[in-house]
Parts: C-alpha cells; structure tokens; sequence
C-alpha cells in the first residue's frame, strides 16, 4: 500500500433529502478501500453560487488515502452515481456533488482532474466548513474574501 495521504473532499447537494445524501456520503468516503475518515465539517446550508435551485448543503472532511488522486476521483464519482447524480448541463442542481479539494500539497493538473480545486478559494461553502476543520489551511483574508457570501451551520 502507498503511504498515506490527507486529501480533504468537499461535499455538495440541492436535491432530494440533501442533509441525509451527505451523511451517507461522508459514510460511504469512510468506507472506501484504503480510507479512513481523519475529520468531518458539520453541515451548512448555503445560497446556490453560479447555480440554481433550493439552497445546498455542503460539507467539507478529510481522509487520509493510500488511494491516488485519480483513483480517489474515481471512487467519488460512483458514490455520486449511486445517489442519483445526472449531469443535464454543468452547475445543474444536484443530488450529491463530491470534489478532490486538496490531495496533500500536491499541484495536479490532467484532464479530469485539477488540484487544488480552482474555485474553492472563492466560495465560503468550501472555506469555512475548511476552516473548522483545518483552520491552518483559510486564511482570515481568505474568510474575509467571502464573508458576504450567505451560509449557516446546519447544527451545533
Ligand atoms: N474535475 C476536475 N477537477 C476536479 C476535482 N478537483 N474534483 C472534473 C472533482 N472533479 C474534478 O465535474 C465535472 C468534471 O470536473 C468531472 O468529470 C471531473 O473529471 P462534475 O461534478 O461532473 O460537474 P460540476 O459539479 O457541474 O462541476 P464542478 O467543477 O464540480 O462544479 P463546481 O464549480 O464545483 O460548482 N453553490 C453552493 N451553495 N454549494 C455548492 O456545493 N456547487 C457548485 C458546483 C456550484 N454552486 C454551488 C455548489
Ligand atoms: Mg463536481
């Protein structure tokens, strides 16, 4: 088994039963071969941004994975297809919508697959569920750059 790497996956759905599509995402993430579930965000509610349809719930966890970055693409991409994610046209609403935020400090840049995710430092439904998680990794300029943006913590 490759050595272990902390990626941090973002989460995202706005339809059907989203806060329970993303608990069983945040589960299905745990199970996956070489994974286990290193931290978990709460879930927020947050405005569609460049998107339509009923507010999200996003959520954002890390895992540390001996799966590669494509391989960990991949994996993610049948757990969406289980949820019932159709792809009518790009930013649709979705039923569960899962991103490769971050894969350690690793810069990748392929076809289907760019990392670090190229607008996560502009959407505060990424950054501040990183932030309670991971706040070494958000800035306070970061959270500042976002802070009109419309989001709130689902629980406690
Ligand atoms: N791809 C490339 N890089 C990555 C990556 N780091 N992680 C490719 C995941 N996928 C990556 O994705 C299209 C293709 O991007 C994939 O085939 C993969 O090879 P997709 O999930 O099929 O399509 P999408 O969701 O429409 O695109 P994407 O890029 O996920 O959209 P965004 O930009 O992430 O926006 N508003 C709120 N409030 N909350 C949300 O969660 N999400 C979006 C989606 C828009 N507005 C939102 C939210
Ligand atoms: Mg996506």
């Amino acid at each position: 088994m490759r050595e272990s790497v902390i990626a941090t996956i973002g989460l995202g759905a706005n339809l059907g039963d989203a806060p329970a599509t993303v608990r069983a995402a945040i589960a299905a993430i745990a199970a996956l071969p070489q994974t286990a579930l290193v931290r978990a965000s709460r879930l927020y509610s947050s405005a569609p941004v460049d998107s339509s349809g009923p507010d999200y719930v996003n959520a954002v966890v890390q895992v540390g994975t001996g799966l590669s970055a494509p391989a960990l693409l991949a994996q993610l991409q049948n757990i969406e297809t289980a949820a019932g994610r159709e792809r009518p046209y790009r930013n649709a609403p979705r039923t569960l919508d899962l991103d490769v935020l971050l894969y350690g400090d690793a810069q990748i840049s392929s076809p289907p697959l760019t990392v670090p995710h190229p607008r996560m430092w502009q959407r505060a439904f990424v950054l501040r569920p990183l932030a309670e998680i991971a706040p070494a990794l958000v800035s306070p300029a970061a959270l500042t750059a976002v802070q009109d943006q419309m989001l709130h913590a689902l629980e406690n």
